[in-house]
């Protein structure tokens, strides 16, 4: 098998990169990289030491952005990215909103703060200030990018065109880390995201990775209840 994945399943970027291979059909390898006690030579693979890499054969790439897009020119079918030029930037824009914007502001004081760091320091819960923490950066920095997320989908199925492109990959797969910490957006405030999410997570690609990463990240999951 030519192509190896590595890097944590937990991660949202290892995630989005899964799903796309998933989506194609791509038989993979996957190899579990902790980005935090690499093997010895990551390096060489990734140069800033972060996960996910992906080996093509002799070739080694790094960046979730770019494994996927290398992917698609490599195995085009299905289409993951549209071919009108418009919706092509802004495709390109909403994985970036996500990469860029959401996953800076929710990542550490959500994922990290709530699942990762109570389950290496072996808690079975994260503090009670962490928790507050989490559901001020919740409300104050997440939800207004969250409203702009309503707003972009609008009434459509998907983020651009009409179909599944890495817009939707990359929104789903950065707020299913969210989704392990214990939060989503909420119901009421942003009925046309969730039901977005509710239709991704249900994938078999998403399924499957959500369900493998669950029994041990996910367990906070069952808090969301709107
Ligand atoms: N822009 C990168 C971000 C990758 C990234 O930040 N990965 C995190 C894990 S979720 C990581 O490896 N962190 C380790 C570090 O920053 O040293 C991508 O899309 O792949």
């Amino acid at each position: 098998m030519s192509l190896v994945l590595l890097g944590g399943s937990v991660s949202p970027f290892v995630r989005k990169v899964r799903v796309v291979l998933e989506e194609k059909g791509l038989p993979y390898q996957h190899e579990q990289v902790n980005p935090f006690a690499p093997p010895p030579g990551y390096r060489e693979i990734s140069p800033l030491g972060k996960i996910p890499a992906l080996k093509d054969g002799d070739l080694t790439l790094c960046d979730s952005s770019v494994i996927c897009a290398y992917l698609e020119k490599k195995y085009p079918s299905p289409a993951l990215y549209p071919s009108d030029p418009a919706d092509y930037a802004r495709a390109l824009w909403i994985e970036e909103f996500m990469d860029g914007g959401v996953m800076p502001a929710a990542g550490p004081n959500l994922f990290l703060a709530l699942v990762l760091r109570p389950l290496l320091a072996g808690k079975a819960e994260p503090d009670a200030d962490a928790v507050a923490t989490a559901e001020q950066t919740w409300s104050e920095k997440v939800a207004p990018l969250l409203e702009y997320l309503e707003k972009q989908l609008g009434d459509r199925e998907w983020f651009v065109g009409d179909r599944m492109t890495i817009a939707d990959v990359s929104v789903a797969s950065i707020l299913a880390n969210a989704r392990h910490a214990g939060f989503a957006p909420e119901r009421k405030r942003f009925p046309k995201l969730r039901a977005f999410l509710d239709r991704m997570w249900a994938r078999p690609a998403f399924k499957k990775a959500i369900e493998e990463e669950s029994p041990i990240f996910g367990k906070r999951a069952a808090r969301i209840t709107d």
